[in-house]
């Protein structure tokens, strides 16, 4: 039994100097001392020992396991030293290499557009309200003087939920609720998505962008509503912009107005930017309509107003020069990394 154990250890011993690597020292630590190793064998053949000889046969089967382990620890401690000091050899860092640019996002052209817009009329005392995508009939076409036989109804295709709810097709539905609510007077844009069941080209899309605008106060005139607008055009396009209003209709308006600004690429002399016109249609815009005031319980004969509307991405495409309205739907990384 003693010489079996020492031919045990020796064995081992020298299994253990020239093992390759971590893997085969386990091998080793498996075969000798695991569940099914040979040292374990050894204690099973304990009953075979003389009854006396037993405790002093153990204590060496004992000795001899802990003086295995001690090696295997020995030779992994090597191994993991002798890896560490290979790779601190072989894998440098070069720390005058320059360091990798962390990409970061950009904001939308018409988040940009939009802010400025936004801005301006935070300047000049505006508040920004917001409302409901889905919406009445009544907020969307009653109240803004668009009677159900109304022709305006046509033009601008609805998405209808049902008979009397839709998508908004225009902002105009926010500033009714504010109306509604009574506290005059009123200064205040209300940007936002609407929706208009129109096919998709270049200029087209089925859900877009305004933001309408919307002042009402006692001795409100034309004149508040050129003075403001031109100052937002020159704010928005340049101090040199000039601003030309021509005559229109909308039914929630009397009387209503569209308004140009001189092309800021050549200055108005005529370019294939403003096709030769000199001028771009930037808005729309009115003395807010009597009836549409009455409607939502505001006295005409005391309150007037004016209101605006813009298309934000017709904004963003004049500001950034880009043809296609549908680039700024497609999220195409090439073509955000520009702004
Ligand atoms: C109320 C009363 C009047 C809002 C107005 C326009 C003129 C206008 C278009 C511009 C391009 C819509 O995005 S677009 O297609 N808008 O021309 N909008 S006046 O008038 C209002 C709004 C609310 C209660």
């Amino acid at each position: 039994m003693k010489d079996r154990l020492q031919e045990i250890q020796k064995r081992a011993f020298s299994q253990i100097e020239t093992a390759g690597g971590l893997d085969s020292l386990n091998e080793v630590r498996v075969s000798v001392l695991g569940k099914k190793g040979e040292l374990t064998a050894l204690l099973k053949g304990m009953k075979d020992v003389a009854a006396e000889e037993r405790p002093k046969i153990g204590a060496m089967v004992n000795e001899a396991r802990a003086k295995i382990e001690e090696k295997i620890a020995e030779a992994k401690q090597a191994m993991e030293r002798e890896e560490l000091e290979r790779r601190l050899a072989t894998e440098t860092i070069d720390v005058t290499l320059p360091a990798k640019r962390e990409k970061i996002g950009h904001r939308h052209p018409n988040t940009i557009a939009l802010e400025e817009v936004e801005k301006i009329f935070i300047g000049m005392g505006y508040e920004v309200v917001e409302g409901p995508e889905v919406e009445y009939d009544y907020y969307n076409f009653e109240a803004l003087n668009i009677p159900d036989n109304h022709p305006a109804k046509d033009e601008q295709d609805t998405f209808f939920i049902n008979k009397d709810i839709l998508l908004r097709t225009q902002t105009s539905s926010v500033q009714v609720h504010q109306m509604e609510r009574g506290r005059l007077p009123i200064r205040m844009i209300a940007p936002g998505r609407v929706f208009r069941a129109d096919e998709v080209d270049a200029t087209h899309s089925p859900s877009f962008h305004q933001i309408e605008g919307m002042v009402i106060d006692k001795h409100i005139t034309f004149a508040d509503l050129k003075g403001t607008l031109s100052e937002f055009a020159k704010e928005m396009f340049g101090e040199d912009t000039k601003v030309k209003f021509r005559p229109h209709h909308f039914p929630f308006t009397e009387p209503s107005a569209e308004v140009d600004v001189s092309c800021f690429k050549c200055g108005g002399k005529g370019c294939r930017f403003c096709k030769g016109e000199g001028w771009i249609e930037i808005l729309g815009c009115g003395q807010i309509h009597p009836h549409v005031l009455e409607m939502s319980g505001i006295d005409p004969e005391e309150y007037t107003g004016f209101a605006f509307g813009v298309g934000l991405e017709r904004i963003a495409l004049l500001k950034y020069e880009i043809d296609d309205m549908r680039l700024l739907y497609e999220n195409d990384i090439r073509f955000l990394n520009q702004f």
